[in-house]
């Protein structure tokens, strides 16, 4: 039995769920016991993040140590080569999601709740700009950020680049990607599992968003 403990607004847990889609895998999905940052969670998860992901009994937190697991878990549908480099190179893509493109997405978040910090976001999108283009250099999508195969590299981004979008068209900036990452985004949108996986978290998102609107 696997059971994902995320919520429906936690990019990182519609980052897990695109790898347990993909790799065909049933699960429950669950709050966090006694709520999101409260003391039992942290009990559990002592950093107080999303998501977590039990397994049989094994509990494990930080997504992408959880799709490692599966990774080792569920050997028969893998979202890895099997090349030592080829294998390096999917975690060094996946780092860049979570080290340096992530957190200039989710930087954009207190324009959305505190208009008096809109002035901030032509820094804001210069540094996002910046690392999207350093991404098209470093991934050569074919379409896949690692290669031919969906792999553990593109389900980070597979959230964070429609987030980056959405949270910039609330913003009022029309956005693109660079050329080189088009089919990539072309092939995420066809992708009948990404869609699947990311449809809580769309929902979750515009929900987010007409709420912060209504308190402006
Ligand atoms: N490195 C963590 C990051 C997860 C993360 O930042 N999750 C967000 C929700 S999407 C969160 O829990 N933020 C609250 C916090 O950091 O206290 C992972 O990959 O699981």
């Amino acid at each position: 039995m696997i059971t994902l403990y995320g919520q429906p607004l936690s990019s990182y847990t519609a980052k897990v769920r695109v790898a347990l889609l993909w790799r065909g895998l049933t699960f429950q999905e669950c709050e966090p016991p006694g709520g999101y940052q409260s003391a039992a969670w942290r009990e559990k998860v002592p950093m107080g993040t999303l998501p977590a992901l039990e397994h049989d009994g094994f509990f494990l937190a930080e997504s992408e140590a959880i799709l490692e697991y599966l990774e080792d878990a569920f050997a028969d549908r893998p979202l890895m080569p099997e090349q030592a480099q080829a294998r390096a190179r999917v975690r060094s893509l996946a780092r860049l999601h979570d080290l340096h493109v992530e957190p200039r997405v989710r930087a954009l978040f207190p324009l959305i709740r505190q208009p008096q910090q809109r002035a901030r976001l032509p820094e804001l999108l210069a540094a996002l700009d910046d690392k999207m283009q350093r991404l098209s250099e470093a991934a050569h999508p074919q379409p896949y950020m690692a290669g031919t195969l969906p792999s553990l590299a593109d389900c980070g981004f597979a959230v964070t680049l429609p987030l980056a979008h959405r949270l910039l068209e609330e913003l009022g900036q029309a956005w693109r990607l660079p050329t080189a990452l088009s089919p990539w985004a072309e092939a995420m949108a066809q992708d009948a599992a990404v869609q699947a996986a990311l449809s809580p978290w769309r929902q979750a998102t515009e929900a987010w968003l007409k709420a912060a609107r209504s308190h402006r």
